[in-house]
């Protein structure tokens, strides 16, 4: 499992392990998951060519069974020889709830590697109060905090994106306050410390330890501050061909100033919008907080005359209020009678439930 907060880079991170894992003459299958339904990560990892099933609706260690079945799925399509999972952003207690019930019951099957945990530099220079700018409230921080403290290795990703003082004051602060997990830096984009990553997690066992307390009541409270907004909708050029990488750079922009202005703090926008006609091109935006700039990390390579757009939203905010600021930022950048239609499809916003656990082990086999 490649684990961390939201935004902090699992997903490219992923896409890298099953590439290199892929070079090196292995099966790889690929599992997403999410409180939701129409993800993103799917859309993008499957238009790599990776073979990956999603487990919508809930989170791995709430949905233990869905987890196997979509291990077995992958098994029964391509035999993988490896398994690389990302569990949900705002998730934790992962040791107890999915490694432990894993190695307990099926542990002929399965050899569970180290559990990797990431950080996005600039959002965990803020928690740990590095340096200024707007955070999340406390509840949340609960999770956050908890998913470093169980962490094996706690892997700075987007090395590229700080200097290298800032590299070194969050490494030592980490170290200081998580001295059980070893803690290295990365960049999944330039592929910076990735040889070292993978080298520590590719053929490694995870040790076996006492879990970590959790309070489900507060963990439960931090996840319900956090609004999900999934949403489809279908982008047609009124008269002939339209920039879709433009298209999906203003609507982030558009939401972005939204958002900020109803002081919602974003935790990742990620948005991808597929030609109809055309097999795997895709545009990916992400943007990862309030003060950052959208990034296209994957473009489409042409105009596209009509195509659908994936809108996953995770913000501190009300549902209800991310629901409406979506619509109004449609409405501006896609007016009636403009260059592009917009159609909204189907829209989901919610607070994930509290999280219940399959199993929870809080002490795993030797
Ligand atoms: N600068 C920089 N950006 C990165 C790096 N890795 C990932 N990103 C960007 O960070 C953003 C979020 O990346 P994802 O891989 O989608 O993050 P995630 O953890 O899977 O996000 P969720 O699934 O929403 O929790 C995207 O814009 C990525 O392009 C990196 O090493 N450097
Ligand atoms: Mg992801």
């Amino acid at each position: 499992m490649v684990g961390g907060f939201l935004g902090a880079g699992k997903t490219t991170s992923v896409a890298q392990l099953a590439d290199r894992l892929t070079k090196q003459g292995l099966r790889v299958g690929l599992i997403t998951n999410d409180q939701g339904t129409e993800l993103v990560d799917t859309a993008m990892l499957r238009s790599r060519g990776f073979a990956t099933e999603e487990i919508p609706g809930g989170c791995f260690c709430c949905r233990f069974n869905s987890l196997l079945d979509a291990a077995k799925k992958l098994t029964a399509e391509s035999r993988p020889d490896v398994f690389i999972a990302e569990p949900v952003g705002s998730c934790t207690d992962l040791v107890a709830t999915v490694t432990y019930p894993l190695r307990r019951i099926y542990g002929e099957d399965f050899s569970i590697a180290p559990l990797s945990v990431l950080v996005d530099p600039v959002r965990a220079g803020r928690v740990f109060g590095l340096e200024q700018g707007s955070r999340f409230s406390e509840k949340v921080l609960y999770i956050y905090r908890k998913q470093l403290e169980e962490a094996d290795l706690i892997v700075i990703n987007k090395s590229d994106a700080v200097d290298a003082p800032q590299l070194g004051a969050l490494r030592s602060k980490l170290a200081e306050e998580f001295p059980r997990a070893e803690v290295l830096a990365v960049s999944a984009r330039t592929g910076a410390g990735l040889d070292d990553w993978f080298a520590r997690i590719e053929f490694a066992e995870q040790s076996t330890r006492d879990t970590m307390p959790v309070d489900y009541a507060l963990y439960g409270e931090g996840e319900a501050l956090l609004g999900w907004l999934n949403a489809t909708v279908v982008l047609q050029g009124a008269s002939g061909e339209f920039d879709g990488n433009e298209a999906v750079r203003q609507l982030a922009n558009a939401l972005q100033q939204r958002l900020a202005a109803a002081n919602a703090e974003i935790a990742h926008l990620k948005m991808t919008l597929s030609p109809n006609a055309g097999l795997s091109d895709l545009a990916v935006i992400n943007l990862v907080r309030n003060d950052h700039v959208a990034e296209l990390s994957q473009m489409l390579g042409a105009e596209i005359s009509s195509g659908q757009l994936i809108v996953n939203l995770r913000a501190e905010a009300d549902p209800e209020i991310l629901r409406a600021e979506l619509g109004r930022a449609l409405e501006a950048v896609f007016p009636v009678a403009g260059a592009v239609r917009a159609e909204l499809e189907h829209v989901e916003a919610f607070k994930p439930g509290q999280p219940k656990p399959t199993h929870r082990d809080a002490v795993g086999l030797r």
